[in-house]
């Protein structure tokens, strides 16, 4: 038998236990294995009933995705959801940590699942880009309703063991430490019930209630609109719940999710999504700091600056159940902080998302004070204050002399040099940037700045706590703007060109909406303020948004900047600034052109591009796939694309340095394109073929 399933008997039980390291992923070594042994059990006239475990972490989170794209290898799917569910003898799923995608549906087939009190089910195919091709779809609603099903597939959420008991997806909660035992006792108590097993494709009481009500699936569709935009995976989900209820066999909605999961398994969406997965864990691979690196125990965080970034970043940390001090200069910006923080939570507790008790307890982990004085205690402090290198400089040398030794001093700056921060330090080592994204206790991504003397057990501490408090971390270099950012200028640049030689920024931003952004960059500038950086005393009417500051258009916040906006905050165009930019351009004395859809994006996405393969080969980050999880985590690049450097390797490098180089002979060096890409194409490579130098 295969080692990485094996078959014992307690008594009349036959204990089935996967070992499958790291998640106990169904590949085709495990089926082969559940395969022989289920069948083993059956036939061994002394078993009456199978308990089906996972050793490790984990019960199984899912179909193995590595196989996902290759020839499929024997025994399939069907044939081993077949074995168990058409078992004579009862079996018993005993769950674990996580049960997901093809895991559940594993579990599903089995008669009855038994769960710990900290397990967590759920079907994220839709992550992937795919459906559950499991039978998921279909038993799904058979026993949580149709309503409650739809949710589960088109969020792939994890709903945690105590909904699931409530929903009927676990039939009981195994004591602490005890789920093997509990599973063999459920077991044995079936036995002496004597009752026949039912089969949840049997059950069709939930379904009932849906059917001739084709509005529940129409009404979920409305109000889930904005957020399945772009994405094919939620829909052909919903059309699968929606045939397990019309259909008139269970065979026949089967055949339907076959089907469809075979049509997003082979389309662009899934593959760029699969990628991503992979992309985002192997961002946490840092090859010269390896996973055994010592890491810092951080018991007590500093944050000083209590405005809208220091806040955020605050209540990260304080959500984790990591004490803070958050310190501010005067008192009534303190005040005006926690109050901030306080409604904040108070929002997410009258949505339901936490108790007014878990507010309270947050509240009560921040401890605000008008003296960095008090950070002498704190194992990391980040400041959150105005960017300009002298400020820096000066708070640096603060924590210098206040910090205790070993305290991790990192700065929140989006662009200035860490290495210039840290050198006023006598502890360059400790020093490190932690770039958060605004809003900071919302967004996912965490660049995290390696200095030039940045230690490695600083570095693997950062990366750790990043994942404590549920960020993406992606290890970038110093360089003006780090990863996203210095891509992010390139983009700007552009947008703001092209309103000038005749595009209007309503369709830069419709353009890059329709590719799958959640706004173009005028309404995104909006968004976060124009005067964003700008200093009324310095500006000189020389760019549009200058003028537009000076006119007090400041933004979303200001009921006005490049668009209009209404009392709801709906964006309209605006002819103030069509007027402006028409006066510039009559200024520049250029005729203003017709630009195509496609010129707007090229000229936007291709620099991104180019400017990531610079920081490629600069090394300032470690590989093309780190850059698109920035992309995709922090600048709402749609994931279904899955990243610039994914999609340029798509689109086909060559075809991007071709436009690259018409664009640098017609519009000048911005367009000069990058020396890595000009190697990638001369050796017929793409950027995920690239390596840093050893
Ligand atoms: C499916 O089931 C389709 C069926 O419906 C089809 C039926 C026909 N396969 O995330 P971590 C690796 S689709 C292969 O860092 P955590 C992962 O790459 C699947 N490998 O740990 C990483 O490798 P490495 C539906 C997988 O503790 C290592 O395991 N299921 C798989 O933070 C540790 O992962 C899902 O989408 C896999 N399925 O989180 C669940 N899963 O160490 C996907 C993980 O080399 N998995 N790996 O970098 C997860 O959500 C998380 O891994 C989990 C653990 C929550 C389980």
């Amino acid at each position: 038998m295969d080692t990485v399933v094996k078959l014992e008997r307690h008594d009349v039980i036959a204990v089935v236990t996967i070992n499958n390291p790291p998640v106990n992923a169904l590949s085709a070594a495990v089926r082969g294995g559940i395969l022989a042994s289920v069948n083993a059990a059956i036939a061994d006239p002394e078993v009456k009933a199978i308990v089906l475990t996972c050793a490790g972490r984990t019960f199984i989170a899912g179909a193995d995705i590595t196989e996902f794209g290759k020839p499929p290898e024997p025994p399939g799917w069907d044939e081993l959801l077949a074995v168990l569910e058409n078992s004579p003898k009862p079996v018993v799923a005993a769950i674990h940590g996580h049960a997901l995608g093809g895991g559940l549906e594993l579990a599903l087939v089995c008669h009855f699942r038994v769960a710990t009190k900290d397990a967590r089910l759920g079907l994220p195919e839709v992550k992937l880009g795919l459906l559950p091709g499991g039978g998921g779809t279909q038993r799904l609603p058979r026993i949580v309703g149709v309503e409650k099903a739809l949710d589960i597939v088109t969020s792939g959420q994890h709903a945690p063991a105590k909904e699931a008991l409530e929903v009927g997806l676990v039939d009981e909660l195994a004591p602490e430490g005890q789920l093997n035992e509990a599973a063999v006792a459920f077991a044995r108590k079936i036995l002496a019930e004597k009752k026949p097993l039912v089969k949840v494709r049997e059950n069709n009481t939930k379904l009932e209630v849906a059917k001739g009500h084709p509005e529940i699936f129409e009404n979920f569709r409305k109000a889930n609109a904005r957020k399945f935009r772009g994405f094919l995976a939620p829909e052909k989900n919903i059309r699968c719940i929606e045939t397990a209820v019309t259909s008139a066999t269970f065979e026949e909605g089967l055949a339907v999710e076959r089907k469809l999961f075979m049509e997003l398994m082979a389309g662009p969406q899934s593959a760029a999504q699969r990628y991503y997965f992979f992309a985002e864990r192997q961002a946490q691979k840092i090859p010269d700091v390896p996973d055994d690196t010592p890491t810092h125990a951080v018991k007590k965080v500093g944050i000083l600056g209590a405005g809208t970034m220091g806040g955020g970043i605050a209540m990260n940390f304080a959500s984790a159940g990591i004490p803070v001090t958050i310190v501010e200069i005067k008192g009534e910006a303190l005040d005006r902080g926690l109050k901030v923080i306080r409604s904040n939570y108070d929002r997410t507790a009258s949505r339901g998302g936490l108790t007014p008790e878990q507010v309270n307890q947050r509240m009560g982990l921040l401890n605000g004070s008008l003296t960095m004085e008090d950070f002498a205690e704190c194992d990391l402090v980040i400041e959150a204050v105005f960017e300009r290198m002298e400020i820096k400089k000066q708070v640096f040398a603060d924590l210098d002399r206040i910090c205790k030794p070993g305290a991790i001093l990192a700065t929140n700056t989006s662009e200035l040099n860490v290495n210039e921060i840290a050198s006023v330090t006598r502890r360059p080592e400790d020093v490190i940037g932690l770039h958060f994204f605004s809003p900071a206790n919302v967004m996912k991504l965490l660049e995290v700045i390696r200095g030039e003397k940045t230690a490695k057990d600083v570095i693997a501490t950062c990366m750790k706590l990043a994942k404590t408090i549920g960020k993406v971390a992606v290890l970038a270099g110093v360089c003006h703007g780090f990863i996203g950012n210095r891509m992010l200028n390139q983009r700007e640049r552009e947008a703001n060109k092209l309103v000038l030689e005749g595009a209007i920024p309503w369709d830069v931003d419709r353009v890059l909406y329709d590719f799958g952004f959640p706004m173009g960059p005028f309404r995104m500038n909006d968004l976060a303020g124009l005067d964003l950086g700008w200093v009324m005393e310095e500006s000189r009417s020389s760019t549009l948004r200058e003028v537009l500051c000076e006119m007090g258009r400041l933004g979303q916040k200001s009921g006005a900047g490049y668009y209009d906006y209404d009392e709801n905050r709906n964006a309209k165009p605006s002819p103030v600034t069509d007027k402006i930019i028409n006066d510039f351009i009559a200024k520049s004395g250029k005729s203003p052109r017709k630009i195509s859809d496609g010129e707007i994006l090229e000229r936007c996405i291709y620099p991104m591009i180019n400017e990531g393969a610079k920081i490629l080969e600069e090394g300032k980050a470690i590989r093309a796939s780190d850059i698109d999880v920035v992309w995709v985590n922090g600048y709402g690049w749609p994931v279904y694309r899955g990243g610039p450097m994914y999609w340029a390797d798509q689109i086909g490098l060559d075809k991007v340095l071709a436009k690259m180089k018409e664009f640098h002979a017609t519009l000048g060096d911005d367009f000069k394109p990058a020396a890595l890409l000009e190697k990638l194409v001369a050796e017929g490579k793409k950027f995920a073929d690239f390596e840093q130098p050893a």
